[in-house]
């Protein structure tokens, strides 16, 4: 798992995936699933085996069902077929209908001993976005938000015009948002938020993929000013009439109560199987209360406001709670 991990935010909408080879008590390869595209961990794992006559007599342990099928790459099965390992233990069955099972299936054909459901809790959970997306056939929604000690997620700015949004937390979260951002394919704000905040949803703070960026925009009143249309990032407007954009995509849905549905179908059907929520209030209340969110990463500043634009609430499961620089991150789990 360790080793899976290192391939987070290059992998996806593939899984992120880890490999170990033993002989006796000594480990003999390793390898993780790099980039999308790129080599299985379990190829990556067999290659990097220096006395290849061991592997006749080896373990492999991979996190996830070894692949089945010719994808961009052979077969994992048949590499680990072709290299007589007779032992393998995995975490997770591929929840992925091309594969599910099958994997398993035709290395126990060829004679494999593999034993299944090892730390499989904590494989599912390190492929949240990969196991939400095959199983839900959406992504995996991530709802962020900061907001002060009283409840506001923001002053009341509808009667002022500038782009500058009011900070709750500060340069140590702002990092770590950017650091989401990376591990993310897409990232959402509603038409408030565009407009009163203008953000880039870049990644000027981290390094990696340029995650989607989707913005609603129901009667197409978005300036082409905004940092959004910049053409520095793939970006999609979700509205209800066709509008001529020319550094963005427009997506064409009915703004009805089946709308965060909507947005999920879209995604889902372009591959993407993450989307981080980041505002504002009434978007994030709006998915909140379709039901269709997984994990809310809640920052709560130092100061109050008095008085503001409420702060979401969704009532969920917290699982980590940690004292930042500048405020308190909680995350919560639906149900
Ligand atoms: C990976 N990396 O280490 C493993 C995967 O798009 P392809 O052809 O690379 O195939 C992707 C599928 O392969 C993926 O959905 C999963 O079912 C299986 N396993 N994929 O990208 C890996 N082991
Ligand atoms: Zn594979």
């Amino acid at each position: 798992m360790e080793l899976a991990r290192l391939g987070a935010g290059y992998v996806s909408p593939n899984p992120m995936v880890g490999c170990v080879i033993t002989h006796g008590d000594r480990i003999i390869g390793e390898g993780f699933h790099r980039q999308y595209g790129d080599l299985h961990a379990e190829a990556n794992a067999i290659r990097s085996v220096k006395e290849k006559s061991l592997l006749s007599s080896s373990t492999l342990f991979v996190n996830l069902e070894p692949c089945a099928h010719q994808g961009k790459t052979p077969p994992c099965t048949k590499r680990i077929i072709a290299a007589h390992i007779p032992r393998v233990i995995v975490g997770s069955i591929d929840p992925n209908p091309i594969v599910s099972g099958k994997g398993v299936e035709n290395l126990k054909a060829a004679g494999c001993r593999v034993t299944v459901g090892i730390l499989e809790e904590e494989c599912d959970a390190l492929n949240r976005d990969y196991m939400t997306f095959h199983r839900l056939r959406r992504p995996y929604v991530l709802l962020k938000w900061a907001q002060t000690a009283d409840g506001f997620i923001d002053v009341d700015r509808s009667h002022c015009a500038t782009d500058r949004p009011v900070w709750i937390t500060g340069e140590y979260e702002r990092t770590l948002v950017h650091k989401w951002r990376s591990e993310t394919r897409a990232i959402m704000v509603g038409t408030n938020t565009a407009l009163l905040d203008n953000p880039a949803l870049n990644l000027r703070q981290w390094k990696g993929r340029l995650p989607l960026r989707i913005v609603l925009d129901r009667t197409g009143r978005l300036p082409a000013s905004l940092r959004l249309f910049d053409g520095s990032q793939p970006t999609l407007v979700f509205s209800e009439k066709a509008l001529p954009l020319t550094t963005a995509e427009c997506a064409v849905v009915p703004f009805d109560d089946s709308l965060p549905q909507r947005i999920l179908d879209e995604l889902y059907r372009r591959n993407i199987a993450s989307l981080l929520i980041e505002g504002g209030a009434i978007l994030l209340q709006s998915f909140i209360r379709c039901g269709l969110w997984d994990e809310a990463r809640i920052f709560t500043g130092r100061q109050t406001f008095g008085k503001g634009v409420t702060a979401p609430t969704a009532k969920g499961k917290t699982i980590y709670e940690e004292q930042l620089p500048n405020s308190t991150l909680k995350v919560k789990c639906k149900k």
